[in-house]
């Protein structure tokens, strides 16, 4: 018997009847990121033709300029998303303030945060990218969306996920009541459900971080690395590394294959033991998939979704993964806290 054919429409409406106050604008939001997901696919796959098909980056067969892939996928997200009335304002790694949602347009009770193509620079080597996003309901009051409704804790996210860019394109989403994966079936157009409900393993065997910055880490982060190459007492083995340098490939692997993904801080800046990762649209995202999925992320000294922003582009250390191996990674920081 074949499976059930649910699309991405029919599962955010089913899901929406789990919310009796929702009001279908969840059902609007996400239909809109998924009509967008299809045009930055579009465009993504043909990358590596810029010089024959004179895309993205180079001027185009009208010998217009066309715009890089990142800021083409984030000129389509805020044209996909400004129009719905669903929105008060966004925020988006490629601009430095928020966007306001046009003065033609009505406005919504939600916030949209995105990093609209994350790990772009991997694009001339075919790596996999993806688009993240997080959504909140605001908090001011007004017309116009404000700084505040953009920099709220990820314990307020009432939605967030990411598109991924690989050898298919997934959609991966949570609302709070798990965790779900589509994948785009291009001969009809659809993002239909492929990962129900996915669930992180308990434990990994694999640990995913860039080690050329280990001078950088601290202590308790060396000897947890360390720690992940010795052999592990219930496999005999100690765990394997795999590192893309895609956000949105490590963390995706992470949560179908379980292990530990780790951008921890840089302590050249003991004032600011900062990361290299974004709070507001990459590791608030990720935090609330990864706990819906069983999973943890950490800064190694808070909980992620607990932060209070400062900042819309701030940076903070990231860890995300298995239960066990997170809490194995806070246990070597807890040891060097209490030394
Ligand atoms: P590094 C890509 O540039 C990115 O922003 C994330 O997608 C990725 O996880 C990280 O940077 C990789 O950084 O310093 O290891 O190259």
């Amino acid at each position: 018997m074949s499976a059930k054919l649910v699309n991405i429409e029919r599962h955010i409406f089913e899901q929406q009847r789990l919310y009796p106050e929702a009001t279908g604008e969840f059902s609007a939001i996400i239909r809109d990121l998924s009509f967008a997901a299809k045009i930055i696919t579009r465009d993504v796959r043909k990358a590596g033709l810029q010089n024959v098909l004179g895309l993205a980056g180079q001027t185009n067969v009208q010998g217009e300029q066309v715009a890089k892939l990142d800021i083409f996928a984030n000129d389509t997200i805020r044209k996909a998303m400004d129009h719905g009335g669903h929105l008060c304002c966004m925020g988006s790694e490629e601009n430095a303030d928020i966007i306001p949602i046009p003065d033609k347009y009505p406005k919504g009770k939600y916030v949209l945060l995105f990093d609209p193509l994350d790990g772009s620079s991997n694009i001339d080597a075919n790596v996999t990218i993806g688009t993240i996003f997080s959504l909140y309901r605001r908090v001011s009051g007004g017309t116009n969306g404000t700084l505040e409704d953009a920099t709220q804790p990820g314990t307020e996210q009432v939605a967030a996920g990411y598109i991924l860019y690989g050898s298919s394109t997934m959609f991966v989403y949570t609302t709070g009541n798990g965790v779900h994966g589509f994948t785009l079936a291009p001969s009809i157009g659809e993002f239909l459900l492929t990962h129900e409900n996915i669930r992180i393993p308990e434990k990994g065997k694999i640990y995913s971080v860039n080690e050329s910055n280990f001078i950088y880490w601290d202590d308790p982060t060396r000897r947890y690395v360390a720690y992940c190459k010795q052999t592990d007492p219930d496999t005999e083995r100690p765990y394997s590394l795999r590192y893309v340098g895609s956000l949105v490939a490590d963390a995706h692997r992470t949560l179908v294959y379980g292990g530990i993904f780790l951008y921890p801080a840089d302590t050249r800046d003991p004032r600011k033991p900062k990361g290299k990762l974004r709070l507001m649209y990459e590791a608030n995202p990720f935090g609330f998939i990864f706990e819906q999925a069983g999973g943890m992320a950490t800064t190694g000294k808070q909980r992620i979704l607990d932060i209070v922003p400062q900042e819309l582009h701030q940076r903070v250390p990231l860890i995300i993964g298995s239960k066990t191996d997170v809490e194995r990674y806070l246990q070597f920081q807890q040891e060097a806290e209490s030394a």
